[in-house]
């Protein structure tokens, strides 16, 4: 079975991605990762932070002479900004001490001392409140450290090898921004086969070039204003055979799985696929995708639909069309002028605490959907095909093509 776990928080030395399951004979190496992470960096409205970091992985396991082995994959992407958080950060007790006296209750919660940078007045969105209620911390920064988006790194990470095995089954991933703070993008009527190529090209990886203009002005308006706004990013996997995920049990539909693993992302509050909420609006007729025989499509039975509303997926199924689904992130929860809240050490209300962070994170969260979204197909491939190398899955893979595509017309 494939998994994977991260560790790290946003100021600590470094983060961790472990990746378990994925067979032996994959070419792998850093660059494949890194050229992802540095993807998930980019965006017009992001901030400070992502001058001062350079993403980089280090397998620490897993891989050998440019290959995935079988073994766990660990990977290691370090902090550069740690250096200015040490002392706030060091996990002996004594460390980074203020001289002021010691937060109250400190028993219940077993704080410590306070250190600098304690963020005290929880920010309306963010995880900081019911973390520091339900894990009794005195000091946010020990829920917000591990809620900061910056985990998003080592999914990317773990996302990037899935992406590299299912390249080697001629799967691939792309995504574009369809919406930003308000204004829509016009979706080419052709899509470019390579939506990454197209979309990365864009400081906002969207494909609508008026579109992007009107972000960008809203963007530095939110700026202005110490706002922050969010968006809507679409996510196209292509190449998928019929018959990934099943119909049988709640737990093994696919569209179930990839709505999971987009609303565990930060900030995502919605998942659409295909037409989504607009297929509730409509009548059948002007819903569903009619079948015609296609004699180029032997990974559907050669079998198409002459249009793709339900985004790829029936009965929790694979149809063979494009993967097509959309993810609602909000805007990000620091505000540089910011809300209202209670100043937790005293109950009086206050101002939330205005700590650095982006204006939009929207064309990241594309890419750190694109990862999900890998991950979730290569673990239903792997489910469905199974294999311990990349040679037995793809042997697998292509028995089961075969069969398909005898059926009809092959
Ligand atoms: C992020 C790193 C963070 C933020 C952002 C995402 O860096 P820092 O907190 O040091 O500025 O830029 O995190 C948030 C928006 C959040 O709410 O936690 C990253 O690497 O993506």
């Amino acid at each position: 079975m494939l998994r994977f776990t991260t560790a790290g928080e946003s100021h600590g030395p470094a983060l961790i991605s472990i990746l378990e399951g994925a067979p032996a004979g994959i070419p792998l190496l850093a660059s494949d990762v890194d050229g992802d992470l540095a993807r998930r960096q980019h965006g017009y409205g992001r901030g400070r932070r992502m001058q001062i970091e350079k993403d980089a992985v280090r397998f620490l396991s897993g891989v050998r002479a440019g290959y995935s082995i079988g073994s766990p994959i660990a990977m290691l992407i370090p902090n550069r900004d740690w250096e200015s958080w040490r002392e706030i950060m060091d996990p002996a007790p004594d460390a980074g001490a203020e001289t002021s006296p010691p937060a109250k209750n400190r028993g219940g919660s077993g704080g410590g001392s306070q250190r600098k940078r304690a963020v005290t007045r929880p920010r309306p969105g963010h995880a900081d409140l019911a973390g520091m209620l339900k894990y009794d911390r005195e000091d946010a920064r020990d829920i917000l450290e591990r809620a900061s988006a910056r985990e998003t790194t080592a999914r990317v990470a773990a996302g990037a090898v899935c992406r590299k095995m299912l390249s080697e089954l001629c799967i691939t991933i792309g995504s574009h921004v369809v919406e930003l703070g308000g204004v829509s993008s016009a979706r080419p009527d052709d899509m470019p086969e390579q939506i990454n190529a197209a979309a990365d090209a864009s400081p906002l990886r969207t494909l609508d070039a008026d579109a992007e203009r009107e972000m960008i002005a809203r963007i530095d308006s939110a700026k202005q204003s110490g706002d922050t706004l969010g968006g809507v990013c679409e996510v196209v996997c292509s190449g998928l055979p019929v018959g990934i995920g099943s119909h049988i049990s709640w737990d093994r539909k696919l569209d179930g799985r990839i709505g999971a693993a987009m609303l565990s992302i930060p900030a995502v509050k919605g998942v659409e696929i295909g037409l989504g909420f607009e297929a509730s609006r409509r009548r059948g007729s002007a819903v569903h995708d009619e079948i015609i025989a296609a004699a180029d499509r032997p990974r559907a039975g050669h079998i198409a639909r002459r249009t793709n509303r339900a985004g790829g997926l029936e009965g929790g199924m694979t149809t063979g069309e494009p993967l097509v689904v959309r993810v609602a992130m909000k805007p990000i929860s620091t505000l540089m002028r910011p809300l209202a809240t209670v100043e937790m050490q005293t109950g009086e209300s206050a101002s939330a605490v205005a700590e650095r962070s982006d204006v939009t994170a929207v064309p990241a969260m594309g890419v750190i959907a694109e990862a999900m979204l890998a991950f979730v197909v290569a673990h239903a491939m792997l489910e469905k095909f199974g294999g311990d190398s990349l040679v037995e899955l793809q042997h697998n893979v292509n028995g089961y093509l075969s069969r398909v595509s005898a059926r009809r017309g092959g």
